[in-house]
């Protein structure tokens, strides 16, 4: 240790931020501040999406030298796997079984005067901002965070507002912060996530002498996969021929690992680099997005080890590694030992009582996280040996999860067994031993069962102005808020009243886009592929049966006439059959137009009563499909 860090150390000791040992007096106050703490969370970044844990594709070299200069953890997991109920856990102190958010929704909030990591900083005499996607309750409800310990927070309150980079305005204190030329989805002129974390650098800048407390919840890479074509990120991976919209994401991250080299160099500017703490996380375990054939957990790889090719078992959504662990690495010049990587094990509701310890605050008793500064300092820092934890719990839906030590115990859905796996020896959770060790799994079990309490969300007052929020994803580039909507012209095709989708390769069922959603008549509904959980890919197919035996002219093929484009058709094929199983012969071949019009193919006149549509390929490069509406021409 350096002459002058330990000198640090004891000013920042005897300035009684750090909680005395029991049984030692506290330190007189000094004159020394109390540290800021800045907390940078990017919304969906998996444990293996950084370069310095070997990912080959995406750079992130801020971050690698925040992890080479500060402590990275391999065992900081997230409160949940979803991003609602991780913030709740994050922001309480609580674990996913006492949370008052635990659905996923979007706009579930916080009840009133629940004490969170910024009105507990606050009350210690913090300016305290929050920047990014908050989640822990809507517009017009008791969650929202000015409501919750925040001077200011500037973003999105919904998680559905916040899927797009450009709606009409984003949230602030909230007011709405009309952002010029956005008309919603993709479509607009001012990239949200810019606005946001310049208002963050400008509130670091305007409360750089007293301490602060910024809380950075970034939204990249989540949500649309949309970053401005000029950012300097997107030239290191435009040219990349990836699996679907792989280059747009690893620009984004690469973009949030630029505004940590920003953050750095404005703390260094104001002189208080050596007193400010940064952590930088993802949210939840990472989600395998762009699956290709050779690589099935995600061409990026999230939860894949670069190394040793092992993967987490799941993913976001889950309670298996896959689903909890994330990146997490703290940074603090001259304070924490640098270089350093902690296996120790710890989660979200770690988050309050630590950063409350570093304040000098009092954390709420009802809480279920442990400080962990004697961790991220040292013992003799802190002044206390590290306790760890006896437990640790998670929930989501039916899903339930134990962690004691090397045991974790996962149910994994309601009415499953029960699963139990030694992560020392088993990270990838394969070899289930509930068998072997049911005494084991019978005291976590008994931990789970006390565990669970029911959820007891707050209340909204006005509900109309969070839907106003949800709806402005899409703003007025939404067709069916302006009026849009292109229709299907009917002349000309076999009646479809009379025609029905028999058989649908894959289905969107989770967001009820069902095939038989292209022969309803109604444009503004579509059907897609799925792409929860596993992504189905190309081909996709659907049959038609058209009734009765028929003339087949052509075929006419309508987008979907939402702001989206994921899924609308590039390359078709289009077969007429009698028979549902067995297509020989294709009847036409085309490359559909990225426009939201109806298309015709036309083909040789052809007899059969069944048609089959095969699709090939989608306009976005993405692994999906969707039509809002099929017809077929003829008679
Ligand atoms: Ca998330
Ligand atoms: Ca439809």
């Amino acid at each position: 240790m350096t002459s002058t860090r330990r000198a640090f150390l004891r000013q920042l000791a005897g300035a009684g931020a750090l909680a005395a040992a029991p049984g030692v007096s506290r330190a007189a106050p000094a004159q020394r501040r109390k540290p800021n703490i800045i907390y940078i969370m990017s919304d969906e970044l998996g444990y293996y999406e950084l370069s310095c844990m070997g990912n080959p594709h995406i750079k992130t070299p801020n971050v690698d030298r925040m992890a080479a200069e500060g402590v990275r953890f391999t065992q900081a997991l997230a409160g949940a796997s979803v991003c609602a109920p991780t913030r709740c856990c994050l922001m309480t102190g609580k674990h996913a079984g006492h949370t008052s958010v635990r659905a996923n929704d979007g706009g579930t909030p916080l009840r009133e005067g629940e004490e969170t990591v910024a009105s507990v900083l606050k009350r210690a005499g913090y300016a305290t901002g929050g920047f990014g996607k908050w989640g822990c309750g809507g517009r017009g409800s008791t969650g929202v965070p000015e409501k919750h310990g925040f001077d200011l927070f500037v973003g999105y309150y919904d998680q559905v507002h916040a899927h797009s980079y450009y709606p009409p305005y984003i949230v602030r204190n909230s007011e709405e912060m009309v952002l010029p030329g956005n008309r919603g989805g993709s479509t607009g002129k001012t990239y949200s996530h810019y606005v946001i974390f310049d208002e963050a650098k400008k509130f670091i800048r305007a409360n750089k002498d007293r301490p602060f407390f910024c809380y950075l919840p970034v939204t990249p890479p989540h949500g649309m996969f949309d970053i401005p074509d000029d950012d300097p990120a997107w030239a290191l991976y435009k040219d990349k021929e990836w699996a679907g919209e792989a280059a747009r994401y690893a620009a984004m991250v690469t973009m949030v690992d630029r505004q940590v080299g920003e953050v750095f160099a404005l703390l260094k500017e104001l002189g208080v680099d050596e007193n400010t703490i940064v952590f930088f996380c993802g949210d939840n375990g990472g989600n395998d997005y762009f699956r290709t054939g050779d690589r099935p957990r995600g061409f990026l790889g999230p939860n894949v080890d670069p190394k040793t090719g092992k993967a987490f078992r799941g993913h976001k959504g889950n309670l298996y590694e896959g689903g909890l662990r994330i990146p997490m690495i703290v940074y603090w010049p001259g304070t924490i030992r640098p270089g350093r990587v902690s296996d120790f094990l710890w989660y979200f509701p770690d988050v309050l009582p630590t950063l409350a310890e570093l304040a000098g605050a009092t954390a709420p008793k009802d809480i279920d996280g442990i400080s962990i500064v004697p961790e991220l300092l040292g013992e003799a820092a802190a002044g206390r040996k590290q306790t760890p934890h006896e437990f640790l719990y998670w929930e989501y839906g039916s899903q339930t999860a134990v962690r004691m030590g090397l045991w974790k115990a996962i149910q994994p859905g309601k009415g499953k067994d029960w699963e139990l796996y030694d992560l020392s020896k088993d990270l990838q959770e394969e070899n289930n031993l509930a068998a072997q060790h049911a005494d084991v799994l019978a005291k976590l079990k008994a931990v789970a069962e006390r565990e669970h309490e029911p959820a007891r969300p707050g209340t909204f007052h006005d509900r109309d102005i969070h839907q106003k929020d949800r709806r402005a994803k899409y703003g007025d580039s939404q067709p069916q808020a302006a009026g849009k909507v292109n229709a299907m012209p009917e002349k000309g095709l076999i009646p479809r009243a009379e025609c029905k989708v028999v058989r649908a390769s894959s289905e969107s069922t989770g967001n009820r886009k069902l095939a038989r959603l292209v022969l309803d008549g109604d444009p503004n509904s579509h059907w897609h592929t799925n792409f929860q959980g596993t992504a189905a890919t190309h081909p996709h197919e659907l049959v038609i049966d058209l009734g009765a035996e028929r003339t087949v002219r052509g075929f006419r093929y309508l987008a979907r006439q939402d702001a989206g484009w994921n899924g609308a058709v590039k390359d078709g094929e289009f077969y007429v059959s009698d028979d549902p199983k067995r297509f020989d012969k294709v009847a036409a071949k085309t490359t559909f137009r990225k426009v939201k019009t109806a298309q015709d193919v036309a083909c040789e006149p052809v007899r059969g009563r069944y048609v089959l549509v095969r699709i090939l390929s989608g306009i976005t490069g993405g692994p999906w499909a969707s039509i809002a509406e099929l017809g077929v021409i003829g008679e």
